[in-house]
């Protein structure tokens, strides 16, 4: 890169570990610490910039580790301290930084904060969770919901009042009012920066600045002063890297949270194109085509939003969601692979900084599960029961998990066709994907027109290419049905990335502002003239530099 100036965030290929899954050292069927030590290699290959390690801290797991019962401690399955420094220390030789996970909505109930705001109302913690007496009949304070079903409120005997938790009941919210609670949150991160942490992911942040009296959790009133307050306290003149989880972004308040003035957080993870994708009326746990052009505009808009100031985040998945060839490519034998290339070419040459998750870079699919046992997410057996309950049939739910459950992108990373997939040499703490014979690093690695070697030139052009990190998005034929065509502008330089996202042959007309002669990046081809026509194959990609 010749920008100095740059943060070296912008030029990162990021990559997501889900630590439970990702490579177990030890023989219990749990991924853990040791384990991604062992398999830093493939990263470095892959020419990752930075991990985002889902939590690692103790907890009950409640929600693998998004309940978290000390800040400052590892979970026993997943290691200890001194093995997360060794991995830093490791990751750090091989230029690539570790992110955590900032899981601070919430807690588990079992952190000490929560025991002694439950038992001690008058003491140092009573006000660090969120509590309220019963409403007037008795019942609930009012009827917020949890995102994981049922009533955001549980009544604890000891203290006689309910206490809020927008997630599962063993997840108390935090109270953000309390100023010594914020100071304790700024007070551990620095504790992680002291160690050599290279940034955060935020949790739900767009939670913190909720307003539960006026039912408001999303985007509430004192979100961005709290924010304000976190960088001020700990993230100002350091050159960590931070992204917000934030379901309630939008193009209209982005900018609050990474705007270049704003003091606040380096990007946020947004998800339009993610809810465009569900039934407006059944929401996730119901099958919806994605729709092309829909995508595309989402896309484009955002990338709008961010030509100028603030930053994307890329994604297609996380361990929240399907498996992105499986949602927005053909998993089928005859197409997974070139879908998967299509898909990353398309994601890693906007501008943004793009995140792999675990598992993507091989082209990993959806589970196809066939029964509720062999789900382990406390999301999809709440709604499970909740669903069934009201009707829906097993089949149908079990359609839909498949579909949409966090439980797709949790199976086992698949490694080599070994017993359990290389994962693990005990039993999985879930069942590993039946196609790990067929998917797996080891084969497609030893494939040099295979998933992997696609996803490492990527990551390898934005290092070095500054046309990729800043170059201005304009979008080319955007209802066409078929093709997600684009070009990348910066001074003289230019960038057109072509892809047929379907599984036919489709011949597309290149439009005038999509002509360039120059190198061609994945394929033989290095000039489209104006009007010509294109025969591109299915899922195809054409990618040239002029
Ligand atoms: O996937 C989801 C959208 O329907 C939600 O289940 C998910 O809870 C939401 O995306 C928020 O996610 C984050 O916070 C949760 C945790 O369970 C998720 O794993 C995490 O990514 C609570 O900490
Ligand atoms: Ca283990």
């Amino acid at each position: 890169m010749t920008d100095t100036a740059l943060p070296w965030w912008k030029a990162a290929t990021a990559y997501q570990i889900y630590p439970r899954s990702f490579a177990d050292s030890n023989g219990d069927g749990i991924g853990d610490i040791p384990g991604i030590t062992a398999r830093l290699d493939h990263l470095a290959d892959l020419g990752v910039g930075f991990i985002w390690l889902s939590p690692v801290y103790r907890s009950p797991m409640a929600d693998n580790g998004y309940d978290i019962s000390d800040y400052r401690d590892i979970a026993p399955e997943f290691g200890t301290l001194a093995d997360f420094d060794q991995m830093l220390a490791e990751a750090k030789a091989r230029g690539i930084g570790v992110v955590m996970d900032l899981v601070v909505n919430h807690t588990s109930d079992e952190h000490a904060w929560f025991q002694s705001s439950r038992s001690d109302p008058e003491g140092p913690h009573g006000d660090w969770y969120v509590w309220r007496d019963a409403g007037p009949d008795g019942g609930v304070p009012n009827d917020l919901q949890s995102f994981f079903g049922g009533p955001a409120w549980t009544w604890d005997e000891g203290r006689g009042q309910y206490y809020l938790h927008l997630f599962d009941r063993k997840q108390p919210d935090l109270n953000w009012d309390t100023a010594e609670m914020r100071a304790a949150v700024y007070e551990m991160m620095a504790w992680w920066f002291d160690r050599g942490v290279a940034g955060f992911r935020m949790d739900v942040i767009d939670l913190i600045g909720k307003d539960v009296d006026r039912g408001i959790t999303a985007d509430g009133p004192t979100l961005h002063e709290r924010l304000q307050e976190m960088h001020q306290a700990v993230l100002k003149g350091s050159d960590v890297v931070t992204v917000g989880e934030a379901w309630s972004a939008t193009p209209q308040n982005a900018l609050l949270y990474c705007g270049r003035d704003r003091g606040e957080l380096s990007m946020v993870f947004q998800f339009e194109h993610v809810v465009a994708g569900w039934d407006p009326a059944h929401g996730k746990w119901t099958r919806k085509a994605i729709d092309l052009p829909t995508l595309k505009r989402v896309f484009g808009k955002w990338q709008e939003v961010c030509a100028e100031d603030g930053w994307n985040s890329l994604f297609w998945g996380n361990h929240d969601l399907p498996r992105a060839v499986s949602r927005y490519g053909d998993d089928s034998p005859k197409h997974r692979v070139a879908s998967a290339k299509a898909l990353a070419t398309v994601l890693h040459l906007m501008k943004g900084t793009p995140y792999i998750y675990q598992g993507e870079e091989i082209g990993m699919t959806n589970a196809r599960f066939t029964r509720i046992d062999q789900y382990r997410d406390v999301e999809t057996l709440n709604f499970h029961r909740i669903q069934t309950g009201a009707g829906v049939t097993e089949a149908d739910f079990i359609a839909g998990a498949n579909a949409n459950g966090r439980d797709n992108a949790r199976t086992p990373m698949q490694w080599d066709d070994s017993a359990n997939a290389g994962f693990t040499s005990g039993e999985p703490w879930i069942e590993v994907n039946a196609n790990y014979t067929e998917i797996n690093a080891a084969a497609d690695r030893a494939d040099p027109e295979g998933v992997f070697a696609r996803y490492r030139a990527l990551a390898k052009l934005r290092k070095e290419s500054d046309l990729v990190v800043l170059g201005r998005y304009e979008a080319v034929s955007e209802d066409h049905p078929q093709v997600w065509a684009y070009t990348r502008r910066l001074d003289d330089a230019r960038l057109a990335v072509i892809a047929n996202l379907s599984s036919e042959s489709v011949d597309y007309i290149a439009p005038e502002n999509l002509a360039i002669t120059g190198t061609g990046l994945f394929g033989p081809r290095t000039r489209i003239a104006a009007g010509e026509t294109l025969s591109l194959a299915p899922w195809e990609t054409v990618v040239i530099q002029g």
